[in-house]
């Protein structure tokens, strides 16, 4: 079996997504998901110009091999767009094993760990009464696990907030939005916020926060501390991750659960975080961590010092990506939760697929490989359209990390 042609589709059903498509010299076809957010068209030339043509003729089932080839091979290892371009290739592969094979993708990867995936949402508000509300109508829809971030007083507008009745979206079109920030007014606003969802909805659902790599390691210290009384699940990206031994001083002052890695994209930006008992749940997922090649290995290593999987799943991953992760996170034995932001219904009509949402928990499906496909009538209707994350600053206007 041959890989005959391979091709990057670019589409914006109101947001971007880059998607690969491999096809075969026996007519079955994968698809991978590479979008990188904010940098889209980074990752497609990488793959047109760099990767494609080294693709044709090779064997779909050497997954090992095609992978190290365009790792080892391309010389400049790691970083965001190419690790994003070697899942999206990955994933297909994948993606075409599991169909030739007529089994479903997580038969491939140690078969079913588990019927189903805990996900969890997201409540935001703009204020303390928006947000109890928005938990209040999640745990409605049967979500047992939730993520809360609030407007701050005094903050003109925080991460993950968004108005009344708006859906967040990380990227807007145009040129980038900034907000501004103020460390002391969001450190000692959030336990009150907590608490306040405690002595609302009791202690039995799950509570997650994203502080969005805000923080110094001494403010995370102080943020896990003060939140340990309302026992969190996870405590997500409290410092900006470069310097993976600044963990420690967290680690050293608190009991608050620590997630961190959508930003990741290799072992080597997390095996000190691991080996070192350092955090407690890892998001870096298939699309910016290489594939499902590289993350079985780093899930495998995570097994044994006791880190479990949070996968990242906001709306720029697209349905690929979360196919992919669904039948990921039903085989790995350390599954520990999956993030579900529901795409618009326009995303997943261009991308039909076989998962599915029911109280609380996702569930991967049946179909051979990944069980996601791609409309290509749709993806005409919606071309490319430039989108940046936003920036942030303190208040005193210095740059800081959004
Ligand atoms: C999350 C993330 C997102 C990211 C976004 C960037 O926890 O879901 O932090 O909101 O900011 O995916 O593209
Ligand atoms: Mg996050």
């Amino acid at each position: 079996m041959k890989i005959t042609e391979a091709k990057v589709i670019v589409c914006s059903p109101t947001r971007n997504f880059v998607t690969l498509l491999i096809r075969t010299d026996e007519g079955i076809y994968g698809l991978g998901d590479a979008t990188l957010n904010g940098r889209e068209l980074a990752v497609a030339t990488y793959l047109e110009e760099y990767c494609i043509p080294c693709l044709i003729g090779r064997n779909p089932f050497d997954t090992e091999d095609i992978w190290q080839y365009f790792y080892i091979g391309a010389y400049w290892k790691r970083g965001p767009v190419t690790m994003s371009a070697l899942a999206a290739i990955d994933m297909a592969l994948w993606d075409i094993k599991g169909k030739v094979l007529n089994t479903p993708v997580y038969n491939l990867l140690g078969g079913k760990s588990r019927d189903r995936i805990m996900v969890y949402c997201h409540a935001n508000g703009t204020d303390l009464s928006q947000t109890l509300e928005e938990v209040h109508q999640h745990l409605e829809m049967g979500y047992k696990a939730i993520r809360v971030q609030t407007g701050i007083p005094g903050i003109a507008s925080t991460y993950g907030v968004v108005a009344k009745g708006e859906k967040y979206e990380p990227a807007t079109r145009g040129v980038p939005h900034e907000s501004s920030w103020s460390t002391e007014k969001y450190l000692n606003f959030i336990p009150r916020l907590f608490s306040a969802v405690r002595d609302k909805f009791g202690d039995d659902i799950h509570l997650l926060h994203d502080c969005h790599h805000r923080l110094t390691p001494i403010e995370a210290a102080r943020f896990g501390k003060e939140v340990e009384p309302f026992h969190l699940f996870w405590m997500e990206d409290p410092v900006s991750e470069e310097l993976q031994e600044s963990f420690r001083i967290i680690r050293n002052h608190t009991t608050t659960p620590i997630a961190v890695g959508e930003i990741f994209n290799s072992v080597f930006d997390c095996n000190r975080l691991i080996t070192e008992q350092l955090i407690d749940y890892l998001r870096m997922t298939i699309v910016h961590g290489g594939g499902i090649t590289p993350l079985q290995k780093v899930a495998h290593l995570a097994e044994v010092y006791n880190v479990r999987t949070g996968f990242h799943g906001a709306t720029d991953l697209s349905p690929v990506t979360m196919a992919a992760a669904l039948h990921f996170n039903t085989a790995i034995h350390n599954f520990g939760i999956q993030e579900h932001m529901p795409h618009e219904p326009l995303v997943d009509e261009v991308f039909p697929h076989a998962y599915y949402f029911r109280d609380g928990f996702m569930y991967a499906g049946d179909k051979p490989g990944l069980g996601i496909d791609i409309d290509m009538a749709l993806v005409d209707k919606y071309p490319y359209q430039r989108a940046y994350l936003p920036l942030n600053r303190r208040e005193d206007g210095t740059m800081w990390n959004w």
